[in-house]
């Protein structure tokens, strides 16, 4: 319905600004090594592959101590490169080529799902993730802005930003509480919590998924972004949001997480819906691997995600 000619930007965000450890900017060139692009040529699409990073000298940009505004690291860093992957995202959105997001760390995700929202503003987007990176810049602890894209692409407390995300600010559509839910939750802070209470956000979190099952989550899920069953959506995955025995090369992992079938069933559930238009793989750090195998897993655990979403089991 969305693709018919089946065309796919596969963009690379070679990105580790909005949180402290190295590695995760090789997510993307590991991704690409053990077979994305074959792996989705297969399933039928024409795809190209674009690094809207490439002219960024990022190494450099990560060591500048002064880069810095109230308690948020590295803000120049995130805004000027997450500018640069909106603007991308935003193109393949307008070229009717679904945009596969591969990062890199999830502070990405402002970029993509506002470029999603400014394309369809009626729009649902399910972010996968063992957190809700909907912190502002008032209540992260950690000042790292990985956690919190949400809040930036939803404009929360935005008197409180960094300037250098005004043009962010400025966008003319920003994502509503009820355009947004959640699946794989297990670590979320206070102010956290308090926000999504407050705006009401349709939050599943492991507690939910223990309860219910996957299959009713995913359901759940979908209606509540998207209610008459045929606005686009965008799905914003977070490797963190599978359990560390099948993803454990991340910068976060924590404990008691989906399943990889729960992780991979709902990816099927919600491309099956027809309405999937956008996806982002994050937070895949080849560097924090224990071991070959760990390292292996992790990133066939992302390879599988793209699979499923762009369509490997619908028969
Ligand atoms: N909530 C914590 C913070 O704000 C941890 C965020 C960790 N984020 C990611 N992305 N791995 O989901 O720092
Ligand atoms: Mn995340
Ligand atoms: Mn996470
Ligand atoms: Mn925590």
């Amino acid at each position: 319905k969305f693709y018919p000619n089946k065309n796919a930007t596969v963009i690379s965000a070679p990105f580790s600004g909005g949180q402290g450890k190295s590695g995760v900017e090789d997510g993307p060139e590991q991704l690409i090594k053990y077979g994305l692009l074959k792996d989705i040529e297969k399933l039928g699409w024409n795809l190209k592959n674009v690094n809207p990073l490439s002219e960024m000298d990022t190494d450099k940009m990560k060591k500048d101590e002064n880069d810095v505004y109230n308690n948020c690291k590295r803000p120049t860093m995130v805004s000027d490169c997450c500018k640069l992957i909106y603007n991308e995202v935003k193109s393949s959105y307008e070229k009717n080529s679904f945009p596969i997001t591969i990062g890199g760390d999830h502070s990405i995700g402002m970029s993509t799902i506002s470029a999603f929202i400014n394309t369809y503003p009626n729009g649902g987007i399910v972010w996968v993730d063992a957190h809700a990176d909907i912190n502002t810049p008032s209540t992260t602890e950690s000042g790292n802005l990985h956690g919190c894209p949400v809040a930036f692409a939803m404009g929360l407390d935005s008197e409180n930003w960094p300037p250098h995300f005004n043009w962010i600010k400025e966008l003319k559509t920003k994502v509503k509480p009820n355009q947004i839910t959640y699946i794989g939750l297990r670590d979320v802070d206070d102010g956290e919590k308090k926000l999504l209470k407050d705006l009401g956000i349709k939050a599943f979190s492991m507690y939910h998924v223990d309860k219910f099952g996957i299959n009713e989550v995913v359901r759940m899920a979908l209606e509540a972004v998207n209610p008459n069953g045929e606005n686009p959506i965008h799905l914003s995955y977070d490797v963190d949001g599978i359990d560390p025995m099948y993803a454990a090369a991340t910068g976060t992992p924590v404990r008691g997480g989906l399943t990889l079938r729960e992780g991979l069933f709902l990816v099927e559930e919600i491309a099956n819906s027809g309405n999937l238009v956008g996806l982002d793989i994050v937070e895949v750090n080849p560097a924090l691997s224990s071991s070959a195998q760990v390292h292996l897993e992790t990133v066939n655990t992302g390879l599988s995600i793209a699979r499923c979403a762009m369509g490997e089991t619908i028969l």
